[in-house]
C-alpha cells in the first residue's frame, strides 16, 4: 500500500464512521505554549478542554506535525524524522475507550491487513478499562500486553500523554507491529523497539495538567485523541527498513543521490547526509509552504537551521550549484495531492528556499575561510584543539552550528574545546536576557492585564470614546498615580485607540481625566489581549480608577488608514504586475507613508515602477468600496482570501476586500472608498537582502507634499542653468557639462605649453656651481605642478643637475627639489638639497625619495631668502 492509499484508507473508515474529515491546520500553531504544530490534537484544544462547541463531535485528520527536539539526531540514524504526517480521529465527548480501541483494531487488521497476531499493546499502569478491552473485547493474548508507567527514568513521558506544553491530557495505549527477527531480538517493545514499531497511540484525554505535566484538573468530558504516524505504517505495510525507503521519503533521497552523486545504502557517511537532505527538504518547504520566514528566533531559526545545516551538507558532498530549486520541486510533485497549499505556494517557496540558500552560500564560504585559517593556526602552535572562541566566531558571525565545526575539526584531526564554547554561548544568552528584562515591566504589565482583561477595541468604528484607567505603570512599574512629566503604560477597559499590529502604526492622541491630560504618543498590544497607551503626563494627575476620555488623534490616523488602504491595492497591483510569487513580506503602515517588502528576484525596472504606479492610482481613482467583514476561515479561503499563515479552521477572521479585486485578512483600519487615498506615490524601490525588495511610498497629502518637493527641485535647477523652461533644462545640463570638459581640455593644452616654456626658461637661467647645473625658481602653483616642472627640468639637466622650485600661497612656502641619478650618486639627495631651505621657511623636510623631495613652512615671506641659499648649500654637500 503506497503513502496516499494508506492515508485515504483511514481517513475513508472513519468518513464511514460518522467522522468529520478536517484538513491539517497549519504548523503555526494555534495552540499557546508551542513553537510548531506537534499533534493532531493541537487544533482542537478548545473542545477538548470544553472552552469551545465543538461544531462535530467526531473528527478525523492528516495533521502536518514538526517535532524539534530530536532535529539533531536526524539522519544519524533512519528513525528519526522532524516533519511527519499524523493519522488521527479525535471524539469530542463522544466515544470513549471502548470504540477508540475496537476502531483502531478493525482497522489495522481488515482494512491495512497487518495480523492481530504481530500485534503488541501498552497501557497506561492503572487503567484496568482499557486492559479489559483489549485482553476481553479483542482477544489480544495477555503475554503480548505491556502495563507502563507516566514516565521512563529519563522523565521521557511513556504510557501518559501530554503536549508538552499546559493542556488536554490523559492516559495512553500504544499498538506496537513486531517487524521479525530480521529486525531486532524478540520480547516485546521493552525489549526492543526497532523490531517492535510503535504504529499508533491512543490517548484517553480526561485530564487538564500544566506546562510541567501535572494534572490539574479533571476535564468535564471524556475525549478521544489518537495519532498514528503515516510513515511507520508505511514502513510496516511496504516491509522495507525505514521511512526513508518508503515511497513518502525515497523520490527525495533520489533527488539527493542525483545532486550528490552519491548512492544510498553503500557509505554510513554518505547515508547520514542524504537522509539530512531528503528530511530536512521536506520539513522547511512544508514550513516555509505555512509561511515561516527563515530568522534568528523562534520558528523562523527552526527553518533556517534546518536550511543550513542540509546546505551544508550537499557543500561537503561536493555540490556547488543551489540544491533547494530541485528538492523543493521534488517535494511539491509528491505531496501537492494531500496538500495543495504547496502547489498555491509554488512561487513563494522557491523563492524564500533559494535566497536562503543563496545568502547562506555565501556565509558558508568565509565561513569556511576561517575556519581553514584556525586550523591552521592551532596545527602552527603545535595543538590539538580549535578554541571555544573560534567555535563560538563560526557559531555567531557564520551560523555554523556547532555539530558542523566538530565533524569539520575531527576531519582534521582535532578536537574542539566544547566548554569554551559552552561559556561564550553561556555568556551571550545571559547578555540577551538582561537586555530583555532591561526592555519593559513586563511583570507588572502582565498584572494589570490578567486583572484588567482583554482590552475591547472600539476604533474601527470611532475615535473618541469614553473609558476607565484599569492600570497604569511609571517607569515600568506599577503605580496607582502619575504626574506632570511621567512617562506612563496606560491600559483601559476600551479604547478607541488601535494598537500596533498588521505593520500598522499604533495610534497617539490624547486621554484626559477629570484631573490630568496624557498625550499618548503610541500604541501597542500588551500580554493577554491588553492595549497598551504609551506616553507622557503633560498636565495634572491621572490616577488608576480614573473615568477617561480617550481621543484618537484625527489627522495622523487618517493619514494611516489611507496608507493602509494603498498597501493592498499595491500589493494586488505587485501581484498582477510582476506575478503571483510577489508576496508580501513585511510592511510599515505609517501615516502618510508605506514600506512594503515583498519577494522577488530582481530589481523592478523604471518602466515597470511607473507602470505599477499608474495601475495603482487608476485602482485608487476608480472609487471602489472597500468593505471589512467578520466571517470564518472557510469561507474567507472560498474566496481567495490571501495571507492565510497561521489561522485555524473555525476561527473568526477579519477580511478587508477592495472592490472586486483584492480580499485580504487584515485586522487593520482602512478607508470606505479607495477614493479617499487619493494618490500614490512610489519614492524608490530597492534590494534587502537576496530574493526581497522593498518599495517606499507615500500616500494622500504626503504624496502631493512629495511631488511638490520634486518640483521645486525641478525649479531650482532650471534656474540655476538659467533654462527658463524646466523642458529644457536636462539638455541645458549636458550642454554646460558638455561644454565643462572641452573648456578644461584646452585648458589643459594651455597649461602644458606654458610649462614647457617655464622648463625652458628655467633651464636656461640655470647657474654652474663646481660643474653641477642648478636650477631655482619661483613659480606659481600647488605641489603637483611643483613636481612636474621639476622632474621634466631635472631631465633638461642631465648629466649632474638638481632643481628647487618655491611657491608661496595663502602665506604658506611650498618647495620641491629634484636631483639627477648621476648627482645622487655622488651622495647629493633632493632631501638633504632642501634641508636648510625648509628649515628656513619654518618647516620640516618631507623627502620621500633621493631623487624628489618636498617640504612646506608656515613661513611665505621667508621663500626668497630660503631660494637664494640653495647655490651654497649644494657647493657645501658637494664638499666644495
Ligand atoms: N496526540 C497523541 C500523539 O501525538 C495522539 O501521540
Amino acid at each position: 500500500m503506497d503513502g496516499d492509499t494508506i492515508r485515504r484508507t483511514f481517513l475513508e473508515f472513519f468518513e464511514q464512521r460518522g467522522h468529520r474529515v478536517v484538513p491539517s491546520s497549519s504548523l503555526i500553531p494555534t495552540a499557546p505554549g508551542l513553537l510548531l504544530t506537534n499533534a493532531g490534537m493541537n487544533q482542537f484544544v478548545p473542545y477538548l478542554l470544553g472552552t469551545e462547541r465543538p461544531p462535530y463531535l467526531r473528527a478525523a485528520t492528516a495533521q502536518k506535525v514538526f517535532r524539534t527536539p530530536d532535529i539533531d539526531l536526524v539522519g544519524h540514524d533512519a528513525r528519526h524524522l522532524t516533519f511527519f504526517e499524523m493519522l488521527g480521529n479525535f471524539s469530542f465527548g463522544d466515544y470513549f475507550k471502548e470504540d477508540a480501541i475496537r476502531y483502531a483494531h478493525e482497522l489495522v487488521t481488515k482494512e491495512l491487513g497487518i495480523d492481530h497476531d504481530r500485534l503488541w499493546v501498552t497501557v497506561f499502569e492503572s487503567d484496568a478499562d482499557a486492559e479489559a478491552i483489549w485482553l476481553d473485547g479483542v482477544g489480544l493474548p495477555p503475554d503480548r500486553l505491556v502495563r507502563r508507567g507516566k514516565f521512563d527514568s529519563d522523565g521521557e513521558s511513556l504510557n501518559f500523554w501530554w503536549m508538552h506544553a499546559a493542556g488536554p491530557c490523559g492516559p495512553c495505549s500504544e499498538i506496537y507491529v513486531d517487524r521479525g527477527p530480521a529486525y531486532g531480538p524478540d520480547g516485546g517493545p521493552d525489549v526492543d523497539e526497532e523490531r517492535f514499531l510503535e504504529i499508533w497511540n491512543l490517548v484517553f484525554m480526561q485530564d487538564e495538567c500544566d506546562e510541567h505535566a501535572e494534572v490539574v484538573r479533571e476535564l468535564p468530558r471524556k475525549n478521544i485523541d489518537t495519532g498514528s504516524s503515516l510513515e511507520r505504517v508505511a514502513v510496516v505495510l511496504q516491509d522495507v527498513a525505514s521511512a526513508f525507503d518508503t515511497d513518502l521519503l525515497r523520490p527525495l533521497v533520489a533527488s539527493a543521490e542525483e545532486l550528490t552523486e552519491r548512492v544510498y545504502g553503500r557509505q554510513e557517511r554518505d547515508d547520514v547526509s542524504l537522509r539530512i537532505i531528503a528530511e530536512h527538504a521536506r520539513a522547511t518547504t512544508f514550513l516555509i509552504a505555512d509561511g515561516v520566514l527563515p530568522s534568528n528566533e523562534g520558528r523562523g531559526y527552526v527553518l533556517r537551521r534546518m536550511l543550513r545545516r542540509l546546505v551544508t551538507h550537499a557543500r561537503r558532498l561536493g555540490v556547488a550549484v543551489d540544491v533547494m530549486p530541485s528538492l523543493v520541486a521534488t517535494v511539491i510533485e509528491r505531496f501537492h495531492g494531500a496538500y495543495p497549499e504547496l502547489a498555491a505556494n509554488q512561487a513563494f517557496i522557491h523563492q524564500v528556499a533559494t535566497s536562503e540558500e543563496e545568502g547562506f552560500a555565501r556565509t558558508y564560504r568565509q565561513g569556511m575561510g576561517v575556519f581553514e585559517e584556525e586550523v591552521a593556526k592551532a596545527k602552527a602552535s603545535g595543538s590539538k584543539r580549535l578554541s571555544g572562541e573560534a567555535a563560538f566566531r563560526l557559531h555567531d558571525t557564520f551560523g555554523f552550528q556547532e555539530q558542523l565545526t566538530l565533524e569539520l575539526a575531527r576531519e582534521q584531526g582535532l578536537e574542539v574545546d566544547a566548554d569554551g564554547f559552552a561559556r561564550l554561548m553561556q555568556e551571550q544568552r545571559e547578555r540577551a536576557r538582561r537586555a530583555r528584562k532591561r526592555g519593559e515591566g513586563a511583570g507588572d504589565l502582565g498584572e494589570v492585564a490578567a486583572e484588567g482583561g482583554p482590552t475591547e477595541f472600539l476604533g474601527y468604528e470611532r475615535l473618541d470614546a469614553d473609558a476607565h484607567i484599569v492600570g497604569l505603570l511609571r517607569d515600568g512599574a506599577r503605580e496607582d498615580s502619575a504626574g506632570e512629566g511621567d512617562r506612563v503604560l496606560l491600559a483601559l477597559d476600551r479604547t478607541p485607540f488601535y494598537a500596533e499590529g498588521g505593520g500598522q502604526v499604533g495610534d497617539a492622541g490624547t486621554i484626559r481625566t477629570a484631573t490630568g491630560l496624557v498625550q499618548v504618543t503610541d500604541t501597542r498590544l500588551g500580554p493577554g489581549g491588553t492595549i497598551v497607551h504609551e506616553g507622557v503626563v503633560t498636565a495634572g494627575e491621572v490616577r488608576a480608577g480614573d473615568e477617561a476620555g480617550a481621543s484618537v488623534d484625527p489627522a495622523r490616523r487618517e493619514a494611516t488608514t489611507r496608507s493602509h488602504t494603498a498597501t493592498h491595492v499595491l500589493h494586488h497591483t505587485l501581484r498582477q504586475t510582476l506575478g503571483e510569487h510577489a508576496r508580501q513580506a513585511g510592511s510599515l503602515v505609517a501615516p502618510g507613508r508605506v514600506r512594503f517588502d515583498f519577494t522577488h528576484y530582481e530589481s523592478v525596472p523604471r518602466d515597470a515602477l511607473e507602470e505599477i504606479e499608474a495601475i495603482a492610482n487608476r485602482r485608487l481613482a476608480d472609487d471602489q468600496p472597500v468593505r471589512a467583514y467578520e466571517t470564518t476561515l472557510e469561507f474567507a479561503r472560498s474566496q481567495g482570501a490571501m495571507a492565510l499563515f497561521g489561522e485555524k479552521y473555525g476561527d473568526l477572521v477579519r477580511v478587508v476586500e477592495i472592490g472586486d479585486y483584492s480580499i485580504e485578512l487584515c485586522g487593520g483600519t482602512h478607508v470606505h472608498r479607495t477614493g479617499e487615498v487619493a494618490l500614490l506615490r512610489v519614492a524608490s524601490e530597492s534590494s534587502i537582502g537576496s530574493g526581497f525588495r522593498r518599495i517606499e511610498a507615500l500616500t494622500g497629502p504626503d504624496a502631493l507634499a512629495h511631488v511638490n518637493v520634486e518640483r521645486r527641485l525641478l525649479e531650482e535647477v532650471t534656474e540655476a542653468l538659467g533654462a527658463g523652461d524646466p523642458q529644457t533644462a536636462p539638455e541645458r545640463a549636458r550642454q554646460a557639462l558638455a561644454r565643462i570638459k572641452q573648456l578644461e581640455s584646452e585648458l589643459g593644452a594651455i597649461r602644458r605649453t606654458a610649462r614647457t616654456q617655464e622648463v625652458e626658461r628655467f633651464a636656461a637661467s640655470a647657474q654652474d656651481v663646481a660643474g653641477v647645473r642648478l636650477a631655482v625658481a619661483r613659480m606659481p602653483g600647488g605641489a603637483d605642478e611643483l613636481r612636474e616642472v621639476a622632474t621634466a627640468l631635472r631631465k633638461r639637466l642631465e648629466p649632474e643637475g638638481a632643481v628647487v622650485l618655491g611657491a608661496a600661497a595663502d602665506g604658506k612656502a611650498l618647495l620641491v627639489a629634484a636631483c639627477t641619478a648621476a648627482l645622487v650618486a655622488r651622495g647629493v639627495t633632493a632631501p638633504n638639497l632642501i634641508a636648510e631651505a625648509a628649515a628656513t621657511v619654518g618647516g620640516k623636510g618631507g623627502g620621500r625619495t633621493p631623487d624628489l623631495a618636498f617640504a612646506g613652512g608656515s613661513r611665505a615671506d621667508a621663500l626668497d631668502a630660503a631660494l637664494a641659499g640653495i647655490p651654497a648649500r649644494l657647493l657645501g654637500l658637494l664638499g666644495g
